[in-house]
């Protein structure tokens, strides 16, 4: 594979940007209603903040680009959106970049467990010339991403036993969101990994289908998947950035100046999105507690973090074109 984070493909992608701007001037004086995917319910950070996005970006174009979000994944399930988006047939979404594995292969990076050594460090990565030769990788397969969201720490919880060491997932079977990595790192700790669709685990955990899953605490929570798994391990095993990404197709529609105004909105929304973030972790925390999920501190996370080395191995074997943007991304303070 070629890298798309080699100079000579980054000045292919700023002419194709400035193309792009005289196309969106020609076309600006249209008024869109622009459709949004978002999994999440109503009062989830990320679904406050697409609120706010899509309210600032209706006042600061005068109107002429209404932003409509859609809650609870109702346009979906995540791969199909991220299709969606990527036809325009969506106009934008709040995309993770697990899902975006298959669709760019990039992002596969950002699904590397324990590759940031915490969310503020993937913040700052992010926000800074690494974020942008992301960006870049995604804008060659028709998603503008605009600002970063962050969504915490995964971990694992399942019905049957605390994880306290790589072996406790021996026989476990887990869902996984849509990407093979997953699977690798699930297998690579001796349990079955299952990928399904989010909407689906709710139901996968309560019929045995699967005995667990991973995810932050607001999503363990807001899904009520805490309702059924019973015990939720801090293993912390992937920390993944989301895009509010616009479709190529609605952004080129735009004038120069209205790009400005959804940009900036977007990069609004992720401010907001992140300190909503930090309160939300604390109050979904507590709300499982109180149902009485046990939460275990897992005491050696090297000892999983040593598991995934062939996970690495693989992966830059493959990828050699990316083993120096997983350094550049370690060497990040
Ligand atoms: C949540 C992400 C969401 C994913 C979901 C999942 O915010 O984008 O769809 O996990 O596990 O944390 O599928």
């Amino acid at each position: 594979m070629t890298s798309l984070f080699s100079p000579r493909v980054s000045r292919t992608c700023l002419s194709l940007a400035a193309a792009g701007v005289l196309l969106g001037a020609s076309l600006s004086a249209q008024a869109a209603t622009w459709r949004g995917w978002n999994v999440h319910p109503d009062g989830y950070p990320n679904s406050l903040a697409l609120k706010s996005f899509a309210e600032e970006v209706a006042k600061t174009t005068d109107g002429r680009v209404e932003p409509k979000v859609y809650n609870n994944g109702v346009l979906g399930d995540q791969p199909d959106a991220i299709e969606q988006a990527r036809s325009g047939a969506l106009d934008f979404g709040n995309f993770n970049m697990g899902p975006m594995g298959p669709v760019v292969p990039e992002t596969d990076v950002l699904s590397l467990p324990f590759l940031f050594k915490n969310v503020e460090q993937m913040y700052r990565v992010m926000d800074g010339d690494i974020g942008k030769r992301f960006a870049a990788a995604l804008a060659e397969k028709n998603l503008i991403a605009l600002s970063w969201f962050g969504s915490g720490a995964r971990s694992f919880y399942d019905t049957k036993r605390p994880i306290e060491t790589p072996d406790d997932v021996k026989g476990l079977k887990l869902r996984v969101m849509n990407n093979d990595l997953y699977v690798q790192m699930v297998d690579a700790l001796g349990g079955n990994a299952t990928p399904m669709a989010y909407s689906e685990v709710f139901q996968s955990l309560k019929t045995g289908v699967i005995d667990g899953a991973e995810n932050n605490f607001p999503s363990f929570e807001s899904s009520n998947h805490y309702e059924v798994a019973k015990y939720y391990s801090l293993t912390e095993h992937l920390i993944i950035p989301e895009c509010l990404c616009v479709a190529k197709s609605s952004w080129e529609a735009l004038s120069d100046a209205d790009q400005r105004a959804v940009r900036t909105a977007a990069e609004n929304a992720a401010q907001e999105q992140r300190q909503l973030w930090a309160e939300r972790v604390a109050k979904s925390r507590a709300i499982v507690e109180k149902a009485g999920v046990k939460i275990n501190q897992v005491k050696d996370k090297a000892a999983f973090q040593q598991r995934m080395e062939p996970i690495y191995q693989a992966f830059t074997d493959k990828h050699p074109e990316l083993a120096s943007l997983i350094e550049e991304i370690r060497q990040t303070p």
